[in-house]
């Protein structure tokens, strides 16, 4: 059922990466209660205060796309911080939302719940089917229990908790951190602060050989407010384009775009993580949703976006 315009609509999270993008996607279709709260009036972690929260605002529907995330180096230093902070946001926001009689709730997981060496490309039944990838198992079991959750208020309460699942995302917003960073928005940042400082050289993590897919923002924002509209269901959804590309090419499409003619050095001592992730996106597109944005138009545009925000020298 498509939800109305002026349905109470909470998006936990509105000031990361998929939260930006999906207030601006809910301003976009004429949304006009969008309920958002900073970390500084509510910490996400703490139950008294989200089940205060949810007693004032009540919202019907909630995007739950908060969380502590980071990419595969941020994954391996920091796990205690990636499985707490997740768990306990998941926790508190789904109890919060069916005590409070949410009408609706979309749980975003990651790709990374699914097996490090899943066969490709990962359809949703593979879910528990074998070892996670060490470097970010902690983040990735806190996903994983964050789809039990969902599942079991839907199984044992009757909550239409639903839940979807990212490939590897990018786009306005984004962290350009290089300690904490993606890849994607790393090698922007490396390649612009190559360029601007006269270098050639930039630096690759790892062997440059594994495959990994990428949705621009404002895509996965438009397939998860497709999906309230338009799945009621215990089954998981995988969002991505169904298209992937190793590291080394990744690093070349950048490098033409951002700073043409630099060369790319490799640095084997970096982790290379999962070999390949590549989610199958049939049942997403049998439902009626595909992505729109190609990976080199998605390039250019966060570069542009990057080049107006970066930290001035
Ligand atoms: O995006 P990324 O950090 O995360 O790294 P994952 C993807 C690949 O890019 C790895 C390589 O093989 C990295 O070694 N890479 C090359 C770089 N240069 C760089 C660089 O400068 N920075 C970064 N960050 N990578 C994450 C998970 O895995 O994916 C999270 O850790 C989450 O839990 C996220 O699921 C979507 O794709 O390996």
């Amino acid at each position: 059922m498509t939800v109305p315009h002026n349905a109470r609509i909470f998006v936990a999270g509105h000031r990361g990466l998929v939260g930006s993008a999906i207030v601006r996607r809910l301003a976009a279709g004429g949304a006009t209660q969008v309920l958002t709260a900073g970390r500084e009036a509510l910490d996400l972690r703490d139950q008294g205060a989200v089940d205060r929260w949810f007693d004032v605002h009540r919202p019907e529907y909630v995007y739950l796309v908060a969380g502590t995330v980071g990419g595969i180096l941020a994954n391996s230093t920091r796990p205690g911080e990636f499985i707490y902070d997740n768990l306990m946001i998941h926790a508190t926001v789904v109890e919060a939302a069916r005590r409070t009689g949410t009408t609706k709730l979309l749980y975003l997981g990651s790709s990374c719940i699914y097996p490090r060496l899943a066969t490709q490309p990962i359809t949703e039944d593979q879910l528990l089917a074998g070892p996670l990838e060490p470097t970010n198992e902690a983040y990735a079991i806190a996903k994983i229990a964050g789809i039990t959750l969902c599942r079991s208020y839907r199984e044992q309460y009757g909550c239409n908790f639903i839940s979807a699942m990212p490939t590897n995302l990018y786009g306005p917003g984004d962290n350009f951190d290089l300690d904490s960073s993606h890849v994607l928005p790393a090698l922007i940042r490396k390649f612009d602060d190559a360029a601007r400082a006269g270098r050639d050289v930039v630096e690759i993590w790892g062997s440059g050989t594994p495959r990994r897919e990428f949705l621009h923002v404002d895509d996965l924002a438009d397939a998860c407010v497709f999906l309230m509209d338009h799945h009621d269901g215990a089954e998981i959804v995988n969002v991505g384009t169904g298209t992937d590309i190793s590291i080394g090419d990744l690093a070349t499409l950048v490098g033409d775009i951002v700073h043409p003619g630099a060369t790319l050095r490799f640095d084997p001592t970096k982790p290379d993580g999962t070999p390949r992730k590549l989610l199958d996106v049939s049942r997403l597109h049998a439902l009626g949703w595909q992505h729109s944005i190609e990976l080199d138009d998605g390039v250019r545009s966060t570069y542009e976006w990057y080049r107006t925000h970066r930290p001035t020298d």
